[in-house]
């Protein structure tokens, strides 16, 4: 049962917080009443002290590249200003030869990641996305794939007429590794008939996710806010991935996806405040106390605040990126061409006073690479 954000008071989150500085699991109701709490300084030192617990001072980042195969989709999402109808001005409908393009020039880099997430496309199936992650697989071996939102995979299964089992057991011998965590949105079922109405539901898209589990395949997990959700909707969303990160430990990383405003038919035309956001990293890194990452995704947050986020439980700051995304550019993010280099990257997390960690996809192992060559698990 979803509660009131305004039946809660100064004392419900002073308790709130107080149990969350014991280390104690939160109901609904106490995150619920940390989404209330004035007192960014309390919610800034309780995340900090979790994340510390979880991750030292550690700060995770990657050299990754994103590729999206398309933005032609079936579905109709009113907060996406991403997606085009087929041969539409802005559309795009790359082939696997185009894929190879955007792939080559990293063969011999250090980079260690792909995230591939697109548009769901009425006309390709399962096979060509399997002869998609083969292609990059034999082009970039050394590159992990992170590929498909449940949402794609959803599509997938339908299509072939095949269970998520089946499907995803194809994409995994054909070169998938890992999941992003995009398509999960807000899980009420209200708000997402009114934001996504024909996407794929929260019961599927949690199913998705632990089928990716049992078959040895770590996903991510997000969460669209700053819309018309309320914080009970965030709270409701925050449990449902604890509930199933209980039962099967596999998520890596969860991603709090704050909202952009333009260039879509949503119709929601201001953006929280950095101060809310940054609360929400906080009570994310609360309530969501089995998920070992937080990621603050720099290209939708910018970067001062991503930096600010290190400061509210997040330990993640995604990667390089080398402006091959255009989700967040579309929807009117600052950073319109988003780049860093290492040198960047480590620099914002040795200025928030912690201590930035190369990773691979996994986060088993502190990867560095020396003189151009990767010197492997590092300590
Ligand atoms: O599911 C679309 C979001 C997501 C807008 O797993 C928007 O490491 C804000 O999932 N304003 C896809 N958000 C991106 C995604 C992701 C990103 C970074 C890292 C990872 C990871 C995953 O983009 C969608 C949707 O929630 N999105 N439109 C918008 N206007
Ligand atoms: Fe399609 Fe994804 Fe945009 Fe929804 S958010 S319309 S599923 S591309």
């Amino acid at each position: 049962m979803i509660s009131s954000f305004h039946s809660k008071t100064p004392s419900d989150w002073r308790a709130a917080a107080a149990k969350a500085s014991r280390g104690e699991r939160l109901s609904a109701a106490e995150g619920e009443a940390l989404y209330a709490c004035e007192d960014l300084p309390l919610l800034s030192a309780l995340a900090t002290s979790r994340r510390r617990e979880i991750n030292g001072d550690k700060v995770f980042y990657n050299r990754n590249f994103h590729i999206e195969p398309t933005n032609v989709c079936v579905n109709h999402c009113v907060f996406c200003s991403y997606r085009r109808q087929a041969g539409a001005a802005g559309s795009w409908e790359y082939s696997i030869d185009d894929i190879l393009e955007l792939c080559r020039p990293y063969a011999g880099q250090p980079v260690t990641e792909v995230h591939i997430v697109g548009g769901v496309h009425p006309e390709r199936d399962i096979y060509f996305y399997a002869s998609l992650l083969r292609a990059v697989k034999q082009c970039l071996p050394q590159v992990t794939i992170k590929a498909f939102t449940a949402v794609e995979v959803d599509y997938m299964a339908r299509k072939a007429g095949w269970s998520y089992e089946k499907s995803l057991s194809l994409l995994k011998e054909n070169g998938l590794e890992a999941m992003p965590g995009g398509g999960a949105e807000i899980f009420d079922d209200t708000v997402r008939r009114r934001l996504c109405p024909d996407k794929t539901g929260a019961d599927a898209w949690l199913q998705i996710h632990e089928t990716a589990h049992r078959l040895g395949i770590r996903t991510n997990a997000t969460m669209l806010f700053g819309h018309i959700e309320t914080p009970a909707h965030r709270i409701d969303h925050l449990l449902r991935l604890r509930e199933l990160q209980d039962k099967t430990g596999g998520f890596d990383a969860f991603i709090p996806l704050k909202y952009k405003s333009r260039n879509n038919l949503l119709g929601v035309s201001g953006e929280v405040s950095t101060e809310e956001v940054l609360r929400n990293f906080a009570v994310c890194r609360l309530v969501l106390d089995n998920i070992p990452h937080l990621k603050a995704y720099w290209p939708m947050l910018g970067k001062e605040v991503m930096q600010r986020a290190l400061s509210f439980g997040a330990d993640d700051i995604d990667g390089t990126i080398d402006d091959s995304t255009k989700i967040y550019s579309m929807a009117g993010a600052d950073e319109q061409h988003p780049t860093l280099t290492v040198e960047e990257l480590e620099n914002y997390v040795s200025a928030a006073g912690y201590r930035a960690v190369e990773r691979n996809t996994f986060y088993n192992g502190e990867w560095r690479v020396e003189n151009g060559e990767w010197a492997g698990a590092g300590g």
